[in-house]
């Protein structure tokens, strides 16, 4: 028979002292770290209680496994309480992400039609491919501007810039205008406000935020201020979108924004709450994968050069017909697939389970906050052979991959903006697959820090050499 709850190895009697070691480890950017050697202290199963959080650790993909079979139909993960708060504190709707229960489930139905099904898909397709290609266009620029015949530099603002471009592209159907030198300083705002967003909400993220807003500290200030900033470029573009949608008369694609605005299903104020959350959403997530998957393509030339080929083929079968294309380039699809493996944007997925639950032989009671460790999962070396070698064959055939591909989490509570996701840097890496050599430093490790979501640890310098 399974063994009681309260059996569970870790030291989880006591959250504050917990929470005590926690910042003296410096735990707040170390969180991945730290879950790894706990992992290899208590084994595959452990009980932590940080703060106000008591959850259990898994890690294996059974285990994974298991867990989303007791979600339930309303699955809810971990609560991002300053999120919440400022939500309250300023009287705006939850969106899609915060938002639980049937009121989650009717609206998030809704949007998957929009970004997420097949049919969503097509259409945007389209708008963001000229997006790759602009941004091919801007590295030429770059590479005669520099005179050596190639671009040496930190991307991260020029992706940035890309990925907003790319989903804005998609939500409004309309171009910002992002891959020129001048852009407005409202977009900048934006993605300067996303950043200082996610910093902030870390060291908030185990104490009641209620705890920083009654002390009046600048943690929480400069949450508000950065969601402020956030709400304020999101209103603007929205009200741009809403007001010119009586003026137009064909009947072609324009965006997600204008088809649920068109479709009277969601309250205006839903809308302009979900949509606040894509835009916001679409920023750093893609673009940092995107960075990490150059990164590794530049470390391992031989894989790169595969890829090359295999788009070379697909473009030729299937010329300018992107969903041909898209059908043709597994390996670049399994490269992807092998970056989030080894540099998850989330470093956890979560779950509050359904009903009791038997996991590891430990009873596990209905209520409990589960968490599915993804980046120890995808460097363990019994879940993954070899976990250091970026081998993207490893997703085709060979290695099973039940349940160890959850980078964008799973059931009908994963990304939202996954379709978005998976397109936008599909096409990206055809594009500048096609057109440059990605080059770095090989002898530079760049390692991994948490700020809520998982960024290079320094920056990474890249070049990009026309071919
Ligand atoms: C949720 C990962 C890009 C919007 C999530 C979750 C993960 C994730 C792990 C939680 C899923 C779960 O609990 O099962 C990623 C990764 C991305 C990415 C790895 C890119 C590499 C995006 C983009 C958007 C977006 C581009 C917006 C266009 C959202 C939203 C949710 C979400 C709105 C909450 C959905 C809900 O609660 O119903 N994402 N994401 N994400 N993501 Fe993404
Ligand atoms: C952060 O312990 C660490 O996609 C916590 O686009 C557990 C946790 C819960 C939810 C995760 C979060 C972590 C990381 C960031 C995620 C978030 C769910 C959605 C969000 C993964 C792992 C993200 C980045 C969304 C953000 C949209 C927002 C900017 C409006």
């Amino acid at each position: 028979s399974p063994l009681p709850y309260d059996q569970l190895p870790g030291d989880w009697r006591n959250g504050w002292s917990g929470l005590y070691h926690f910042f003296r480890k410096d735990g707040f950017h170390n969180i991945h770290h730290l879950m790894e050697e706990n992992y290899q202290r208590f084994g595959p199963i452990y009980r932590e209680k940080l703060g106000t959080y008591d959850s259990v650790y898994i890690q294996r993909p059974e285990d994974a496994a298991i867990l989303f079979q007791v979600e339930g139909i309303h699955p809810e993960r971990l609560r991002i309480q300053p999120w919440f708060e400022y939500r309250d504190y300023r009287n705006k709707k939850y969106g899609v992400l915060l938002k639980s229960g049937e009121d989650w489930r009717c609206q998030r139905l809704t949007l998957n039609r929009e970004v997420l099904s097949v049919a969503g898909m097509n259409r945007f397709l389209p708008l963001l491919d000229s997006v790759g290609q602009d941004f091919v266009r801007r590295v030429y620029t770059h590479v005669e501007r520099s005179g050596r015949g190639k671009w040496t530099a930190d991307l991260s603002q020029e992706l940035f810039r890309f990925a907003l471009e790319s989903v804005c592209n998609v939500l409004y159907g309309q171009r910002l205008g992002l891959l020129q030198d001048y852009i407005n300083p409202e977009s900048q705002e934006f993605i300067d406000s996303i950043n200082l967003m996610f910093d902030t909400t870390s060291p908030m993220l185990y104490i009641p935020p209620r705890v920083f807003r009654l002390m009046n500290l600048s943690v929480w200030k400069n949450h508000v201020k950065s969601w402020d900033a956030i709400f304020n470029h999101a209103d603007l573009c929205i009200q741009g979108i809403y007001s010119s949608l009586r003026q137009r008369s064909d009947n072609t694609y324009s965006g997600v924004l204008s088809s649920l605005l068109l479709q009277h299903q969601l309250p205006l104020e839903d809308i302009k709450a979900s949509i606040t959350e894509l835009m916001a959403g679409g920023v750093d997530t893609t673009s940092m994968t995107l960075q990490w998957a150059m990164y590794e393509l530049a470390r391992a030339p031989s894989v790169q050069e595969k890829l090359r080929s295999e788009i070379k083929a697909a473009r030729k079968a299937a010329g300018n017909d992107l969903n041909a294309l898209l059908k043709r380039i597994p390996l670049v699809k399994a490269a992807l697939k092998e970056t989030l493996r080894l540099h998850p944007v989330a470093i956890s997925l979560q779950r509050y389970t359904q009903r009791d639950t038997v996991i590891r032989n430990y009873m596990i009671p209905r209520g409990t906050l589960v968490q599915v460790g993804l980046y120890a999962m995808g460097r363990n070396p019994d879940i993954f052979p070899s976990p250091e070698k970026f081998f993207p064959e490893r997703w085709l055939g060979g290695e099973s991959t039940h349940f160890r591909s959850l980078g964008f989490g799973f059931g009908p509570r994963q990304c939202l903006g996954r379709r978005i996701a998976e397109m936008e840097m599909n096409l990206f890496l055809i594009h500048i697959l096609e057109h440059f050599r990605i080059e770095t430093n090989r002898m530079i490790e760049v390692g991994t820090t948490f700020k809520l979501i998982l960024f290079p640890f320094k920056p990474i310098h890249l070049t990009l050499r026309p071919l």
